[in-house]
């Protein structure tokens, strides 16, 4: 497994260039992380969007656009996003990026039945954060895109990240199933699909993973912590992978590593014909270059 989100740049340049069809490209923080890109030779990008505000932009930062393809549109940004996925439909990109659209807008064309890029397959968002204060990457799911997934859907996020680690280098990883507390509660959702998905691990449904929950926080990262309350597990203090509740309390986690944390972070969203680099304008240069690099090691 690596254990620096920077050993993701040195992988992903030893392998071959992916290209990246960019929704809505003019927008200066992606047009900086993909010039990065392209300058390490980790992708060949195809730019969407109007053509005269990214080469304003690109001009900006001294990114030469020579051989770089613009397919030049003034429509809405969503019309952007049909272009960017049909890119990857007819096979010319193999990886779809979020350029200045909302989420949903570029989410809602990878899910469109007859011109998206489903698979059979959920799709969901992982992240890989670096903290200071953790010993390993750490994968946190779903914090972006299924928004209050069932159960069903929590055990194929779950499915998605394992599948993520494991090219990561990291076979049957640690998942931890958060919650707020460690007994199931019938008044706290979390904690009875955590117990359910950990039976579903134990009887073989959820396979080539650890399931271990509920776990507050604490327990799932922190092994004094687990011990302290007498659990002692495989997961506890050594989780690879925590599944959230629901987006709003992943997102949050999400942002608090990052902003009060100290953490660095690469994500993409998983499940599609292709990986999806998702990162939100919270997310610096430098975790968007990540994130690229993701992309194309995943890829
Ligand atoms: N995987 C596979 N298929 C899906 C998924 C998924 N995760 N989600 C929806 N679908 C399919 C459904 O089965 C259905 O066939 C079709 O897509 C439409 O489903 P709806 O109507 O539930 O979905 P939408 O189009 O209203 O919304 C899907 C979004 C992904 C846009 C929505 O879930 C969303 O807005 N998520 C949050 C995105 C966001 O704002 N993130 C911000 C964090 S930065």
């Amino acid at each position: 497994m690596i254990s620096k989100l920077s050993e993701l740049i040195e992988i992903a340049r030893n392998k071959p260039m992916r290209r990246i069809a960019v929704a809505a490209a003019a927008d200066e923080e992606v047009l900086r992380a993909l010039k990065e890109a392209v300058g390490l030779q980790i992708v060949h990008p195809i730019l969407v969007g109007n053509k005269r505000e990214i080469e304003d932009i690109a001009r900006s930062i001294n990114f030469d656009l020579k051989g770089i393809e613009t397919i030049d549109h003034d429509e809405s940004a969503s019309v952007s996003a049909e272009i960017a996925v049909s890119l990857v439909k007819k096979g010319e990109a193999d990886i779809l990026m979020k350029g200045f659209l909302s989420t949903s807008e570029l989410l809602k064309a990878v899910l469109d039945k007859n011109n998206g890029i489903r698979t059979t397959q959920v799709l969901s968002h992982v992240a890989f954060m670096e903290s200071p204060y953790y010993h390993k990457l750490l994968g946190l799911t779903d914090v972006a895109m299924n928004i209050a997934p069932d159960l069903d859907t929590k055990a194929h996020i779950i499915r998605n990240a394992v599948e993520a680690s494991r090219r990561l280098g990291t076979d049957n990883p640690k998942v931890a199933v958060v919650a707020a507390v460690e007994t199931v509660n019938q008044k706290m959702e979390a904690t009875v699909h955590a117990a359910k998905l950990r039976d579903m691990n134990r009887e073989g449904t959820l396979t080539d993973c650890i399931v271990e929950g509920p776990l507050a926080l604490d327990i799932a990262i922190d092994k004094q912590a687990a011990l302290h309350k007498g659990i002692d597990n495989a997961v506890a203090g050594d989780s690879d992978i925590i599944l959230v509740p629901d987006i709003e309390a992943g997102n949050i986690l999400y942002k608090a590593l990052n902003f009060l944390g100290g953490a660095k972070s690469a994500a993409i969203v998983m499940g599609a014909s292709v990986p999806i680099v998702l990162t939100s304008r919270a997310d610096d240069e430098r975790s968007k270059l990540l994130s690229i690099a993701l992309a194309a090691v995943i890829r």
